[in-house]
């Protein structure tokens, strides 16, 4: 039955899907709950919010004992444009793939939980640097194992999520897992023999990178990722901070200009390997 919710549960909601943190997550639903309608034909949907607020609630706890016990060293800085974390069952080929698309060198062997900890990479795209986490193999009931809870975290504070299987069946179990955590799954699902796997990769993030230019010399390198979509605003503040303020015009060469060295200013969208002059006052 249509329940009709309006506009300002529609919003509630909105920013419960974009929230990353579990209290960002809580917190958002019980906005949901509060702008809910009251109605009886509402009431499986306020029931499921409630559901899921108790949900969070238990994660939330689960999470905060883990962290008094020091959280087994597990936070780890994020580095680069964009975090991707690569999971699935063991022997997946979760390894093979960090050693092909990074500078990591994971143990890789056909015997069963090889990886014991995150392993760490850097993949280069183009000269952008994205953080790249194998997180070890996932079993059922992976959040009653030690590690889950912490190790889920690390999946749901990422940019992307990369399911590595090797059969379909596979793919099922790593879903669940995953909802089980209340972390939705907007990611992509690989095999290890896959060809052009980094122009897949980089087209999810939906990331452009772009570069900056010195007036009479060449364009920089490496170039700088952002969101998008962004404008020479957002190029301009990624640069350095006072930019914006003593930003007097920028001249852009490539897709997102009209013609070769187009004067523009602080709302000119960019586009993908676009080139930037930034002339500040
Ligand atoms: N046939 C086949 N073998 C693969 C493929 N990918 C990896 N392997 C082999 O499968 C074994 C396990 O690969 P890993 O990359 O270590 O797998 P993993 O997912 O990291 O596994 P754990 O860390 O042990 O959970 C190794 O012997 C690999 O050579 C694949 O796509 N096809
Ligand atoms: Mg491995």
């Amino acid at each position: 039955m249509p329940i009709n919710a309006g506009y300002e549960y529609e919003n509630a909601e909105k920013e419960y899907l974009e929230a990353k943190t579990i209290p960002e997550k809580l917190k958002c639903l019980q906005n949901m709950l509060s702008v809910a309608p009251s109605h009886k034909g509402a009431e499986k949907l306020r029931n499921d919010i409630k559901q899921r607020i108790s949900k969070y609630k238990k994660l939330l706890e689960r999470e905060k004992k883990l962290s008094k016990k020091g959280g087994g060293g597990l936070s780890i800085k994020k580095e680069g444009a964009a975090r991707i974390v690569l999971i699935g069952t063991t022997n997946s080929g979760k390894s093979t793939l960090l050693s092909k698309i990074t500078n990591a060198k994971p143990l890789i062997a056909d015997y069963e939980f090889t990886t014991k900890t995150p392993e760490i990479g850097t993949l280069d795209y183009k000269g952008v640097t994205i953080q790249v986490i194998e997180i070890p193999a996932i079993t059922k009931n992976y959040l009653e194992k030690e590690k889950g809870p912490a190790y889920m975290s690390i999946i749901r504070d990422s940019d992307l999520i990369i399911i590595v299987y090797r059969e379909k069946e596979e793919i099922k179990l790593i879903k669940k897992e995953l909802r089980d955590a209340a972390i939705p799954f907007k990611g992509i699902t690989l095999n290890s023999n896959e060809e052009s796997l980094k122009e897949k990769i980089w087209k999810k993030l939906k990331l452009i990178y772009v570069y900056t230019k010195t007036p009479g010399k060449e364009k920089d390198f490496p170039p700088i990722a952002m969101k998008k979509g962004s404008d020479v605003k957002e190029l301009a503040r990624n640069v350095h901070k006072d930019f914006i303020k003593k930003f007097d015009y920028a001249r852009t060469w490539g897709k997102g200009a009209k013609f070769d060295g187009q004067r523009v200013g602080l709302t000119h969208i960019l586009k993908e390997k676009d080139i930037v002059e930034l002339h500040l006052k």
